[in-house]
Parts: structure tokens; C-alpha cells; sequence
């Protein structure tokens, strides 16, 4: 057994742990994501990778090196966050390795937290014996990861499978990426709760609702609720039937905070395109919820500490 520092980045929260080859977390942390971005996040993650190597020390817990999954466009050779959107300020052209090296002398791995996050579900939880998969995290914004042959699709240099910025409508709401009607303006936490919001506004409500919220209000039976919803659902179900139509996936795994506790939410992506699309392709994917709940982008970043690191 070996073991490995895991640290996801997203736009709202910071996950960091101590992972173990067979997945499982040994020490876990959760923060929020610091808001004014580059300086503050380094400085947290120099805190919290201290602390971790620390425990690791007094638990007789020889470590493999350091894996990050974060938000953002990452140049996965030269392990450095290229380019990010707005959900994370200030987060272009920072070098995390260089960052990271300078506190300690472990290896450190950098890639899309998305990217890790298939890794994880790939190896350990719902995406687990098939080779061509698709992986979608809703949170804070819309992240992929694509497997193919079992391996990860990169792109020329890591920048690839940005699944939530395909964009479903070329007249739809502007994204914070510079298209218009990107998957992520329909079903990201973030929309989810902009849309409510707008709808609320409009109706003189107030507009202090959460994704979670509109989920409840749904259940509920809530009108404007039920149309955010309607529309949340008809643009993942677009943006899922236009990935199996490129890339003839076995299965397709929704993952992030948005999907937990969510089968009601595939069950009704999955009756929505059981009507849409080419039948031989459509019909032949499964759709699955991330097994590994909030987790996997954790594991996924610690994953690289072994599969990337010679000496492991
Ligand atoms: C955004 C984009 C992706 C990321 C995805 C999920 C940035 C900063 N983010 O589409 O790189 O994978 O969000 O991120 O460019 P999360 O914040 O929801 O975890
Ligand atoms: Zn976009």
C-alpha cells in the first residue's frame, strides 16, 4: 500500500487529505476557497500541505508525493494552472509545482480536478470495468473528464474536455468563458441558483435561494422552481446526448455537489433523451451517479502521487 496527499480546488470549496492506493481517505479537510484567489489559495495550500505532512509524520505514514486536481486549464507537463474562469480569481499562469517545492521536497502532480475526478470514479467507484467513459461534475461550475481505452483524454496540452463549456445555444445567457449558452449556464450550482434567482426577481420574491433551495422549493412543487428545473434538465440532457454522439461512451457519470443525493435527477435525464438523439448510440449508455459522493476529486488528485510518480 501506498499513500498520497490529495487536494482539489474547486470554486468553492478546497478538499485536501491523505489517500491510500486502495482509495481510501485516512485524513480529510474541507475549507472554503479563498475569494480574492492566486495569493490567498497558495498560502492555504502551503497550510494545509504542512498540516498534512505533518500527520503523516506522526502517523508513521510514509508518503508518494502530492496530487492537485483544481479548477482551471491545466498544462499537465509542466503541472501549472494555464488559464481559469472567473469562478476562481486570479488563478492564470500560476505554477503550483514551483509554488509547492519550495516547502517540500515531494513530487507534485498537477491536473484539471475534473480530469482526476473520472481518474477516481474510474478506478474506484461508478466507472469502474469500462474503458470508454464520460465524466461531468456539477458544482460551481460544469468540469469533464473523458476516458478513453481507460485513459484520459488531454488534449495538445492538458487544456481538454472543458465538457461545461460546450455551448447548447448560441443565443443563450453569456458564460463567464466568453461563449454564450454553455452546458454550465444550465446546470452548474451556480446557474441553477442565477436562474431561480432572475425568476424571483421578476415576481418581486426574494432572491436569496441557493441551487439546494430550488431543489427543495421543486420537490415542493414550486412553479418557478419547477421551470428552472425543466430548463436545468432539457440543457443537461442536450449537452449529454451531444457528448455520446462524439464519443459513443459506455457510461456517462454525474458527479459534484449538485448530484448528491441527485438519482432523481438522472431518472429524469434519462426519460428526457430516451426521446432525443440517435437511438443506437443514446440507448446504448448508461447513466450513473458518481459513487465515491463528494470524494472523488480527492482521491482522483492523490491518485497521481502513485500512477505518475517513478519511484512508487
Ligand atoms: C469550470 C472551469 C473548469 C472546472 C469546472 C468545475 C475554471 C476555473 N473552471 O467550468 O476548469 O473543471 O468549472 O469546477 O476555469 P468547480 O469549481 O465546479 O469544481
Ligand atoms: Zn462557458
Amino acid at each position: 500500500m501506498v499513500y498520497g496527499i490529495g487536494l482539489d480546488i474547486g470554486g468553492t470549496k478546497v478538499a485536501a487529505g491523505i489517500v491510500s492506493s486502495d482509495g481510501e481517505v485516512l485524513f480529510k479537510k474541507t475549507v472554503p476557497t479563498p475569494e480574492m484567489g492566486k495569493e490567498e489559495i497558495l498560502t492555504l495550500v502551503k497550510t494545509i500541505i504542512l498540516e498534512l505532512i505533518e500527520w503523516a509524520d506522526s502517523h508513521k505514514v510514509r508518503l508518494e508525493g502530492i496530487g492537485i486536481g483544481t479548477a482551471g486549464q491545466v498544462d499537465f507537463n509542466k503541472r501549472k494552472v494555464i488559464s481559469g474562469t472567473p469562478n476562481i480569481q486570479n488563478w492564470n499562469g500560476v505554477n503550483l509545482q514551483e509554488e509547492i517545492t519550495v516547502y517540500t521536497d515531494l513530487p507534485v502532480f498537477v491536473d484539471n480536478d475534473v480530469n482526476v475526478l473520472a481518474l477516481a470514479e474510474h478506478r474506484f467507484g461508478a466507472a469502474q470495468g469500462y474503458q470508454e467513459v464520460i465524466c461531468l461534475a456539477l458544482g460551481t461550475g460544469i468540469g469533464g473528464g473523458i476516458l478513453t481505452k481507460g485513459e484520459l483524454i488531454r488534449g495538445a496540452w492538458g487544456g481538454g474536455a472543458e465538457l461545461g463549456h460546450m455551448s447548447i445555444d448560441i443565443h443563450g445567457e453569456a458564460c463567464n468563458c466568453g461563449l454564450r449558452g454553455c452546458l454550465e449556464t444550465y446546470a452548474s450550482g451556480t446557474w441553477i441558483a442565477k436562474r431561480m434567482q432572475k425568476a424571483r426577481e421578476e415576481k418581486g420574491l426574494p432572491t436569496n435561494v441557493t441551487s439546494r433551495d430550488v431543489f427543495l422549493l421543486y420537490q415542493n412543487g414550486d412553479l418557478l422552481a419547477t421551470q428552472v428545473i425543466e430548463t436545468m434538465i432539457h440543457g443537461l440532457s442536450y449537452g449529454i446526448v451531444n457528448l455520446i454522439h462524439l464519443f459513443n461512451p459506455q457510461v456517462v457519470v454525474l458527479g459534484g455537489g449538485v448530484m448528491s443525493k441527485g438519482q432523481w435527477i438522472i431518472d429524469l435525464v434519462n426519460k428526457k433523451i430516451s426521446t432525443m438523439g440517435m437511438r443506437s448510440l443514446v440507448d446504448s449508455v448508461e447513466l450513473k451517479l458518481s459513487e465515491l459522493e463528494n470524494d472523488s476529486g480527492l482521491i482522483g488528485a492523490a491518485m497521481q502521487a502513485w500512477l505518475y510518480n517513478k519511484k512508487a
